[in-house]
């Protein structure tokens, strides 16, 4: 029996976990104190781990489909086969004939990050989509516009703050994102213990709500408003301070005068005295950090909250103070090994949407597949995602997919995206990887650092992520011979992970070295955050422009909010500690409890519509139709509905032993592909509106 370290992967808190084997099999997991982040926390979905290492759905070789079904194939022939299908189809319709979609898991495996990027440039196209504009993309413009790099986030000084503005957000069961915080629980009970506060503004009274100090609903898709009345308060009453190296303060404060404590509550449901009240605390605490995530991202206005919320820390004196949001110093510096950004450089096909970082709009990748024309994508790369679960408009997705001419997926499973695929490519499972955190390190709320070896080998046959990677990166080279980066391409494709982060940390702020780091396998402290501006600005000026004139002509899309139809209902998301996004829904020991992919909602709006708890409805967008039983609760706004996403399961052709409890459909069937936030090219999966009636949908 040994007892081996390494880090959860599952999600952004990072938590350092012990695994014991014994005969080559994991037998426990559990949390391992010395980590100096995460202090011994971990939650259900890390025993989960042990379920991907011995998931009989798990795929382990290369599969391709044929007349008769899944066939087995050699890596060798399965790369031919992908580089031959790809390089044709480029050859025949230009290189944008070939789409690529990149899932959340990328960002969470070390191999992915240093070998997946320089594979994709490969392909040439301007058809790259992700999961990022259907999550943190606001967060990333805001950091690009204000901060000068699309990842320099600034995130809440939480062990530090005594008062906490949370809007839409949920760390008690998403544990944090955008700010990693490993047993978020009990930091909220140490801020608590301090004497400090949390406010949380949400339209369901989630988990954290439940805890917090302060709870009040929003009427979804409205937050700007609260957000731009609060900066409005913090000016009138006297209490702004922008630091010495801040511009655009008057050019705020004129784009907020109409926005009164009145006018706001009118919208979205936070009485006027409740404002000004917030305003005043907030600007009168000692250290005081405001955050928002999900329900404020992927929404109509995800990158005005986004920018008011920065704007709110900034003007308040509390960016890049002890307590209030400042910049983690990661031992590798993510920031240099990734572009600073740019928006709208090329814009999409068929709705000239924005591209952001070389990426364009995730609600766009259906129709660039469907329309023809110039330009039209025939053929799709997916890696690690499910977006006919997870992207908006899923069934019309579904369908692009399967018209496509050739399809690859790298992702263990067979799920209902690479169903699709004409070739599966499955890499190693993290158990068998080495790891350390280039992404989360760098949105920490302390600066330490980890590097652990696999816990487990590899089997001979099996390839890592970046072998993949790297192996259809070096096929690609060889097939462009005019590529005049081929040298520097095929030198960088060869490098290991290890190797990359050993340079990374020996060139990094704290000198240190993948040597020095397996020394201290539980992780090294490097301290509590640390004041960094202006100096550490990705901008020539070392000046931070409030007044971004993107978002200040967006403002005026404000005016289109009013307050609330009677009968109008607006559909938000939600997430379960014991499910992750669209997938490990076939590890039951981890989804095992009570169904939980109701609708909620409120008691009175059921008696409006004669509906009851338990019953059957109909939920209606006008992207389509869903049938799901719905639960009375007293938890949800009026006029508000909840459904998780990434069910949906019941798609045929797939190859996974979903736990009954899971049965419930994709919420994103119903999310409309044309609802985003244009400035941002955000989907917004948030306040989309429905109507729920009785009784199952005829099936279509
Ligand atoms: N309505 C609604 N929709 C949403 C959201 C919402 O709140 N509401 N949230 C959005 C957010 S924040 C996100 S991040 C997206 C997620 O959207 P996606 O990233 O598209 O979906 P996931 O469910 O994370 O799917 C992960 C995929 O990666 C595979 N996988 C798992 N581990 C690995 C690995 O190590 N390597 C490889 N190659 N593959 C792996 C899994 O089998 C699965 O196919 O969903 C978004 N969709
Ligand atoms: N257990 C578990 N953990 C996860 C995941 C998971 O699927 N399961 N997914 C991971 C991923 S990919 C991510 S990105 C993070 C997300 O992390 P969080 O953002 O913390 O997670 P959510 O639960 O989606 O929280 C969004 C909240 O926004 C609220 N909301 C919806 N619309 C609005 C609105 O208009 N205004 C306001 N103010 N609130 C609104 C919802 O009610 C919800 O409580 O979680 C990660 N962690
Ligand atoms: S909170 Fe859970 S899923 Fe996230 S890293 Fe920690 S153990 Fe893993
Ligand atoms: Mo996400």
């Amino acid at each position: 029996m040994t007892v081996r370290r390494t880090s959860c992967n599952l999600c952004e808190a990072i938590c350092g976990v012990l695994v014991t084997v014994e005969d080559g099999k994991v037998t426990d997991i559990r949390g391992d104190e010395s980590d100096p982040l995460s202090r011994g926390h971990i939650c259900p979905k890390a025993v989960a781990l042990r379920d991907l290492q011995e998931d009989p759905d798990r795929l382990t070789t290369p599969v391709r489909r044929t007349p008769d079904g899944w066939q087995e194939i050699g890596w060798e022939a399965a790369y031919e086969l992908v580089v031959d299908k790809l390089t044709g189809i480029q050859r025949e319709h230009g290189r944008n004939a070939v789409g690529v979609y990149l899932g959340n898991p990328n960002v969470h495996s070390l191999g992915a990050l240093t070998h997946l990027p320089t594979m994709v440039r490969q392909l040439r196209t301007r058809n790259r989509f992700s999961a990022t504009s259907i999550d943190q993309l606001p967060h990333m413009l805001a950091s690009y516009l204000l901060y000068g790099h699309q990842l320099m986030v600034a995130v809440p000084d939480i062990d530090r703050t005594s008062y906490l503005l949370m809007l839409g957000a949920n760390p008690l069961a998403s544990n944090g994102s955008m700010m990693t915080a490993p047993g978020f629980g009990k930091r909220l009970k140490e801020l608590r213990n301090r004497g400090g506060k949390l406010v949380v503004i949400d339209p369901r009274r989630t988990e954290t709500a439940a805890v917090s100090d302060e709870h009040h609903f929003v009427r979804p898709g409205t937050d700007a408003a609260f957000l731009l009345a609060l900066i409005h308060e913090v000016i009138t009453q006297g209490s702004a301070r922008p630091a010495e190296y801040v511009d655009g303060f008057e050019a705020v404060e004129a784009a907020v005068e109409a926005w009164t404590p009145e006018r706001a509550a009118g919208i979205t449901g936070i009485p006027a005295d409740v404002i000004r009240r917030i305003a005043r605390e907030f600007a009168a605490a000692d250290r005081a950090a405001c955050y928002g995530r999900v329900g404020v991202s992927t929404q109509q206005f995800g990158a005005i909250c986004q920018w008011a919320i920065q704007v709110l820390n900034i003007i308040t004196g509390n960016l890049d103070r002890a307590g209030g949001t400042m910049f983690p110093r990661p031992a590798v510096n993510t920031l240099l090994g990734l572009g600073r950004g740019h928006i709208g450089v090329w814009k999409s096909r068929v709705r000239g949407l924005p591209e952001f970082g070389g990426e364009l709009p995730v609600s766009t990748m259906a129709e660039e597949i469907l329309t023809p024309g110039e330009g039209q994508i025939r053929a799709m790369v997916t890696v690690a995602g499910n977006p006919v679960l997870s992207t908006p408009d899923g069934r019309r997705l579904d369908e692009a997919l399967g018209s496509l001419d050739f399809m690859v997926a790298v992702d263990p499973y067979i799920n209902e995206t690479t169903r699709h695929a004409d070739v599966i490519l499955p890499p190693a499972p993290p158990l068998e990887r080495d790891h350390y955190d280039i992404i989360f390190h760098q949105l920490a709320v302390r600066n330490t650092a980890r590097w652990n070896d696999a816990v487990l080998p590899k089997p001979a046959e099996a390839r890592h992520d970046w072998e993949i990677f790297r192996d259809l990166g070096l096929a690609l080279v060889r097939r462009t011979p005019w590529n005049r980066r081929r040298v520097e391409t095929t030198a960088r494709l060869r490098l290991s992970p290890r190797w990359i982060v050993d340079a990374g940390l020996r060139i990094g702020p704290y000198r240190l070295s993948v040597g020095k780091l397996r020394r201290s396998p539980g992780g090294v402290d490097l301290g509590p955050l640390q004041p960094a501006l202006p100096e550490a600005l990705h901008k020539k000026s070392k000046r931070i422009d409030l007044a971004q004139r993107m978002i200040l002509d967006d403002l005026p899309r404000l005016d289109a909010l009013t307050s609330v139809a009677a009968d109008e209902l607006l559909l938000i998301g939600r997430r379960h500690l014991r499910n992750n996004n669209s997938w490990m829904h076939n590890s039951a020991r981890l989804v095992k409890g009570k169904p939980r992919h109701q609708l909620l909602m409120h008691p009175h709006d059921l008696a409006d519509r004669d509906l009851a708890d338990g019953q059957v409805v109909t939920v209606t967008s006008a992207a389509g139709s869903i049938s799901v039983e719905v639960a009375s609760s007293n938890d949800i706004m009026p006029g508000v509905v909840s459904l998780p996403h990434g069910f949906g399961h019941n798609r045929p052709g797939t190859r996974l032993t979903v736990a009954n409890q899971l049965a419930g459909p994709s919420a994103n069937d119903i999310t409309d592909r044309s609802r985003i936030d244009h400035t941002s090219g955000t989907a917004a999966v948030n306040g989309v509106p429905v109507t729920v009636t009785a009784g199952q949908n005829s099936p279509e």
